[in-house]
């Protein structure tokens, strides 16, 4: 196949809400400094249903959506050097070139190299998609689109890792389990004795939980407003509950009074801006942190008094949990094959692609964490 077009399965977002099309797709070979991908196995993210809904600027159609995968090189462009066909990787949304400006920082995750087509749809050499039907191009996604067999992604985002792991498992790996860990150890860096709040109970927040509870955390309040996800979330390290609809006060008072001030550090793990205020209203006066993990629509603000922040309480967001996706994706994966960081318990579902459209569905009602498709 090495070379070749490649006629594969893909899942195609024609429009906005409108049911995927599982169909052939032509993959183009990888050209120089890209790789060509089988996915074997992608889960579903809630961003990925935020695209799809039409309320990301950056969403272009149609496309292939995904993100969260894991696969083997099946042949790699002009001048790859450090991914050869065969390697069991995890495509990254978040490259990592180690050359440019962002990457050279020491400051943060965020690389600069290919964002300005990835967030267009379409690979850094010549402006263009590698995907087809019938000769129409379809844009990616991410710069990863992996509800795809086989996808078409830049060496800068590409993680290789060890051929031993599990790809049914590991590829979590690719997005939502790094960010509620690293949201802890990298953006917020909780110390030990902190008490900690955590809106939202999805996979994202149950990792913050997970990092939290590794991180030495005392108190990690979970708040959701479906009561049922209490009783998963104490697996994850959550200690104590809270449903804002069983109080008449605001969220945040209610948190402030149960905390004697406030919290050290929140996160907000919905992509709801109200919610977001709330997160750090409920931060404690001095140094409360609040860190923003959920993605909000288009057109949405955040808001608060000026004061809160006056008076020492911080504002962060994170992408990716602020993990280095080349080097530090393998590093995570070797954690979870010493069985110090959980991936398994938030797979809650297994489907195949060709059932895309009812594991979107799961996604909104409540019970499915993650649900794994194999391609
Ligand atoms: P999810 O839908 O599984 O979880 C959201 C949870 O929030 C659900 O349990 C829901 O019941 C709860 N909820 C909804 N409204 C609420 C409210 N008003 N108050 C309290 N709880 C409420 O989603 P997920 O996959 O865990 O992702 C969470 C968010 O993180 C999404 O916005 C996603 O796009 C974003 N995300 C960001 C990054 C990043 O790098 N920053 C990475 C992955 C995901
Ligand atoms: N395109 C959206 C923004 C989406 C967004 O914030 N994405 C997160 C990852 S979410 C993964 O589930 C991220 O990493 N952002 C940093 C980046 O460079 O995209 C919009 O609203 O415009
Ligand atoms: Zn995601």
């Amino acid at each position: 196949t090495q070379g070749q077009v490649i006629t594969c399965k893909a899942a195609v977002a024609y429009e906005p809400n409108k049911p995927l099309v599982v169909e052939d797709v032509q993959v183009a070979p990888p050209q120089a400094g890209e790789v060509r991908i089988k996915i074997l196995y992608t889960a579903l993210c809630h961003t990925d249903a935020y695209t799809w809904s039409g309320k990301d600027p950056e969403g272009l159609f149609p496309c292939i959506l995904g993100h969260e995968a894991a696969g083997i090189v099946e042949s790699v462009g002009e001048g790859v050097t450090e991914v050869q066909p065969g390697d069991h990787v995890i495509p990254c949304y978040q490259a990592e070139c180690r050359e440019c400006k962002f990457c050279k920082s020491g400051k943060t995750n965020l690389c600069g190299k290919v964002r300005s087509a990835t967030g267009v749809g379409v690979m850094m050499n010549d402006r263009k998609s590698r995907f087809s039907v019938n000769g129409k191009p379809i844009y990616h996604f991410m710069g990863t689109s992996t509800f795809s067999q086989y996808t078409v992604v830049h060496d800068v985002s590409v993680a290789k890792i060890d051929p031993k792991a599990p790809l049914e498992k590991v590829c979590l790996l690719g997005c939502g389990v790094p960010t509620g860990l690293g949201a802890v150890w990298n953006t917020a860096k909780v110390e030990p004795g902190s008490n900690v709040a955590i809106f939202g109970l999805g996979t994202v927040g149950l990792a913050v939980a997970e990092g939290a509870k590794t991180a030495g955390a005392t108190r990690i309040i979970g708040i959701d407003i479906d009561s049922k996800k209490y009783e998963t979330a104490k697996k994850f390290g959550v200690n104590e509950f809270v449903n804002p609809k069983d109080h008449e006060k605001p969220i945040q008072q209610v948190i402030v009074d149960l905390t004697d001030g406030g919290v050290d550090y929140s996160f907000e793990c919905i992509g709801n801006v109200s919610v977001m205020r709330a997160a750090l209203e409920c931060c404690h006066k001095g140094w409360g942190t609040s860190v923003i993990v959920g993605v909000a629509a288009s057109g949405q603000e955040i808001s608060t008094r000026p004061f809160q922040l006056v008076t020492g309480r911080v504002w962060k967001g994170t992408a990716f949990g602020g993990f280095k996706s080349r080097t530090q994706v393998p590093w995570l994966v070797e954690k979870y094959m010493n069985k110090e960081i959980k991936v398994d318990e938030y797979i809650t579902h297994n489907m195949t692609l060709g059932d895309i459209n009812k594991a979107f569905d799961l996604l909104h009602e409540g019970t499915c964490l993650r649900c794994v498709l194999s391609t």
